[in-house]
């Protein structure tokens, strides 16, 4: 089993169902198992054109999934959310990135983790230092104390609601 961190992230449609729905499918897959959620994150976009904002969260599981098996998963629940690929970085019914797959460390045509730009994002190290503390960088988390977000509810409000 590796302990794996899954980044969640949207900004069009019914949003708060998309993000329900892939913390769901996540808990239902064969050989997944739900650890813990973050809380639910309200950020600025960063880069792509014009947008709102996002609602972001991540979620730490264990898995014996190999590492392209679950990027499949995760695609997999971004296409059930109705997700269209058009414009790089555009607005997102669902994204899904995995973060981290244990220490793995992997560059490859359909897998890059650690996940290249996490280091960059408050909307990733936030909620992953509520979960996982020893996993965020200080020296990064101060890095990125400008962008604008705000914590919006905690995982146990936003899983319910
Ligand atoms: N891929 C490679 N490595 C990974 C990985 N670790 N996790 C490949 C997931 N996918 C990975 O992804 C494009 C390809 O990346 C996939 O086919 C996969 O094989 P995509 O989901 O189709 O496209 P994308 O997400 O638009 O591209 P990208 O470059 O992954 O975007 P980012 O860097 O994830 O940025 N602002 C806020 N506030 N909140 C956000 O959630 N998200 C983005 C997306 C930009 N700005 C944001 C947010
Ligand atoms: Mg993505």
């Amino acid at each position: 089993m590796t302990t794996a961190v899954l980044g969640l992230g949207a900004n069009l449609g019914d949003v708060g169902t998309a993000l329900r729905g892939a913390v769901a499918g996540l808990a239902a897959a064969a050989q997944v198992e739900v650890l813990a959620v973050s809380g639910l994150w309200r950020t600025a976009a960063i880069g792509g054109p014009e947008q709102t904002d996002y609602l972001n969260a991540v979620v730490l599981i264990e898995t014996s999934l190999e590492p392209l098996a679950l990027l499949g998963l995760a695609q997999s629940l971004e296409q059930a959310a109705g997700r269209r690929r058009e414009v790089r970085w555009g607005p997102r019914t669902l994204d899904l990135d995995l973060l981290l797959y244990g220490t793995l460390r992997l560059d490859s045509a359909e897998l890059t983790v650690p996940h290249p730009r996490m280091g960059e994002r408050a909307f990733v190290l936030l909620p992953l230092a509520e979960l996982a503390p020893p996993l965020v960088d200080a020296q990064q988390l101060a890095a990125v104390a400008g962008q604008r977000m705000e914590c919006v509810a905690t995982a146990q409000q936003w899983l319910q609601n």
